[in-house]
């Protein structure tokens, strides 16, 4: 009897935990390339990120509140721990400061540049290089 009683509830966390897990899924495409990423950790960006124009920069988020990337020229969602998106660089070369829409004080800073990482056309690229 006890057995049962106990399998039952096994069951019920399972399909609960499957109901929340499918939310974090909706992302689709995953971070494995070799892209330019921008990782959030203990309130900060990390060093300024050199990207290419119009290149898919990947935003990580490892910090234990919630943060977005925010800026008037691209914007995220707000990123739970573990989560990731991704947004399209401004096509405008130059230097776009950021900051995270709940916590001014934050400061990031993506520079666009013809030839930075992430670049498509791929042309005067150094070999192997960063
Ligand atoms: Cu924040």
């Amino acid at each position: 009897m006890g057995m049962l009683q106990r399998g039952a509830a096994v069951a019920l966390v399972a399909v609960a935990v499957a109901a929340c897990g499918s939310d974090s899924n909706k992302g689709g495409q995953g971070p494995s390339g070799g892209g330019p990423v921008i990782t959030i950790k203990d309130f900060g960006y990390g060093s300024a990120l050199t990207v290419a124009p119009g290149a898919t920069v990947t935003v990580k988020q490892e910090d234990t509140v919630q943060h977005d990337v925010s800026s008037s020229a691209f914007k995220t969602k707000l990123l739970s721990k573990g989560e990731s998106t991704s947004f399209t660089a401004p096509s405008q070369p130059g230097t776009y400061d950021y900051t995270c829409s709940i916590h001014p004080r934050m400061h990031g800073q993506l520079i666009v540049q013809a030839g930075g990482s992430g670049s498509a056309a791929g042309d005067g690229g150094m070999p192997g290089g960063y």
